[in-house]
């Protein structure tokens, strides 16, 4: 029980019996937790349906609307910590990322990386048939994020990603607010500014082959101004001690089982 993948979902029929069993093929032993919010396609259930197949290696939370991917993961790390896993990955369901390439995170976290991203701009990264829109789009947000933060990360919005244990008990969670692409910068942000290690590993990204998009205006808008708000926020002396869980390390822990300790803090 030692590495758990993280797969947030909103309507992922097409793609979630499958996403979970290549994971569950791999070599090294890999547990699922979904994360779904209330699919209306019936996602949920296929993961249900799987669960006497799986069982003690997948594992299903529900929460009744879609609240984006931040709050889910969120959702998935206390989870996670509570359950007593060492590396915590997150991963997209629709194929984008390679199950295969989970392995060669973990390698990157066993060996010392606080945090291993699965990168498409570092060398031997790719993307493969994503329209030229969204390249640019990605590959403008990375460069506008390393020019405004300086956080030397080629790839800040990826969302392939491993955690160690530590990494997430020394965040304060409960002070990540973004839920698209922001999140995936601040909790890359957050991780750095406490000094942990961020390592790229190079992978392949493909655009996913079934079901549609969540991509949204608002998402574009939130990473544009979140990354203005990070960077202002990190010039104060406060932000460090924000971010920073300055509970002991089951704190995290504690907020999952007991949300209203989230609204006692400070
Ligand atoms: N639980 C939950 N999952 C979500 C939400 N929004 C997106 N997801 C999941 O997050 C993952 C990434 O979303 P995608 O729609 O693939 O976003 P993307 O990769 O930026 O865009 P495309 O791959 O181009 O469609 C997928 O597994 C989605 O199902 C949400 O609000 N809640
Ligand atoms: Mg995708």
């Amino acid at each position: 029980m030692e590495k758990i993948v993280i797969i947030p979902t909103y309507n992922e029929k097409d793609n979630i019996a499958s996403i979970i069993d290549a994971v569950m093929a791999l070599d090294q032993q890999f547990n699922v937790l979904v994360i779904d919010d209330g699919s209306p396609d019936g996602t949920a259930a296929i993961v249900k349906s799987l669960f006497a197949i799986y069982p003690n290696q997948l594992f299903l939370e529900e929460r009744k609307g879609k609240s984006g991917l931040g709050t889910a993961y969120i959702h998935g790390f206390r989870w996670a910590l509570a359950h007593g896993y060492d590396f915590i990955f997150e991963m997209d369901a629709d194929f984008s990322h390679n199950p295969t390439d989970l392995q060669k995170l973990y390698e990157a976290c066993k060996n010392g990386a606080g945090v291993a991203v699965g990168s498409r701009y570092v060398k031997g990264g790719a993307v493969e048939n994503w329209p030229t829109n969204r390249i640019a789009l990605s590959k403008g947000a990375s460069l506008y994020t390393r020019i405004i933060t300086w956080m030397p990360v080629s790839d800040p919005t990826a969302g392939f990603v491993c955690y160690r244990r530590e990494v997430l008990e020394s965040i304060n969670l409960s002070e990540i607010h973004f839920v698209g692409y922001a999140f995936q910068i601040e909790m890359k942000f957050a991780a750095w500014k406490l000094g942990f290690t961020i390592k790229e590993v190079p992978i392949t990204f493909k655009d996913r082959k079934l079901g549609e998009s969540k991509m949204n205006k608002g998402i574009i808008k939130e990473g544009v101004l979140g990354v203005l708000k990070l960077r202002w926020m990190s010039m104060f002396k406060n932000y460090r001690n924000n971010v920073k869980n300055t509970y002991p390390p089951t704190k995290n822990v504690l907020d999952f089982q007991q949300p209203e300790v989230m609204l006692e803090r400070k």
